[in-house]
């Protein structure tokens, strides 16, 4: 019989107990003992492994301890579909974007944080990554297109970062650029569509202890792909507002106009929360397909976190709070 051990992020849900906790511990601990004879040995690898290790220098941080306060109602989607099913306009309009995504440069990559802040700062992804509070979440992930997954995402709540970028208390929201680099995204090369991508929150939305600034998953560093080294994770909105690859966050007292709701504001708009009673234009939102199942499940209000979110929304229901 193939028997294999199962990593803590392979664990269904079910069966995340205090004991996994335990077990990704021991693996950490046993990481950490690993860690210098792995360095050590980077000179000893061949170009192709050392280039790695170079162009990721945050990889000996992973896996991070996994919050077990974030619970999913179903198994995690596999790895492989994760991280090769993937939306990224930057490198094309298809989900099959893997290879195109790994032309993109992620070192150096500087954030700019700016705008109505107390000091504007310049900060290296890894600088920023060494002051963070690293944990793993699971979350489920709604794409407005009603496909879903549910991902162990690595990265530090984005209230950590709202708190380093000190905005002035006339800010009301957090404006955030993707990176601009036609020459090695290619479909960046696509003149019509307003590049950088942009979206945004309020301040409030960014400070919910939710919204998650990913920069790993599946206990790893992010694959270009999924957005390295820097993205959003705000799994009770539609998946577009979650950006990959950010550069720049801008606090602002006006409401920013995102990527998507420029190119067709009739069906994207800035709130974009889940919402299964309010169609899309064009599609129904009450059912989704989980990637790798194929059966399609009940969508939930604030995709199943209104108990985390509600709250933020209370008394706007003049607002299109849904698209
Ligand atoms: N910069 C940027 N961020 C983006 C997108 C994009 O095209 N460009 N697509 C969004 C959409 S529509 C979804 S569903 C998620 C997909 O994340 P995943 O590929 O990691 O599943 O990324 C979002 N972030
Ligand atoms: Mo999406």
């Amino acid at each position: 019989m193939l028997t294999r051990v199962r990593r803590g992020w392979e664990l269904p849900e079910s069966q995340a107990t205090p004991e996994s906790v335990f077990l990704e511990r021991r693996r950490l601990i046993k990481a950490a003992a690993a860690g210098p004879i792995v360095l050590a040995g980077a000179g000893l690898l061949g170009g192709a492994a050392r280039a790695a290790v170079e162009e990721d220098p945050s990889a000996g941080l992973y896996p991070f301890q996994r919050n077990l306060r974030y619970r999913l109602d179903r198994d995690l989607t596999d790895e492989d579909l994760a991280t090769s099913y993937t939306n990224y306009y930057e490198f094309g309009s298809s989900k099959n974007i893997k290879d195109k995504a790994q032309k993109l440069p992620i070192r150096p990559w500087n954030l700019l944080i700016d705008g109505m802040v107390e000091t504007p700062m310049e900060i290296g992804i890894d600088d920023l990554l060494a002051k963070m509070p690293l944990e793993e979440r699971l979350y489920r992930h709604r794409c407005v297109e009603a496909w879903s997954m549910a991902v162990p995402w690595s990265g530090f709540q984005m209230s950590a970062l709202i708190e380093l970028a000190k905005p002035l208390a006339s800010a009301k929201y957090v404006k955030m650029y993707s990176f601009l680099d036609p020459d090695n995204a290619s479909g960046q090369r696509a003149r019509w569509y307003p590049w950088p991508y942009i979206e945004g929150l309020t301040i409030a939305e960014a400070n919910n202890e939710l919204a998650f600034m990913g920069t790993g998953i599946y206990g790893k560093p992010m694959p270009k792909q999924n957005g390295a080294p820097l993205r959003l994770v705000v799994p009770w909105k539609y998946g577009f507002k979650s950006s990959k690859g950010i550069v720049r966050f801008e606090f602002t007292d006006e409401r920013p106009v995102s990527f998507w709701e420029e190119v067709q504001g009739r069906e994207y708009g800035f709130w974009a929360n889940v919402n299964p009673e309010v169609p899309h234009p064009r599609w129904s939102q009450a059912e989704e397909r989980v990637l790798g199942r194929s059966d399609k499940v009940p969508t939930l209000l604030y995709n199943g976190y209104g108990e985390y979110v509600a709250e933020l929304y209370a008394g706007m229901e003049g607002e299109k709070l849904f698209m």
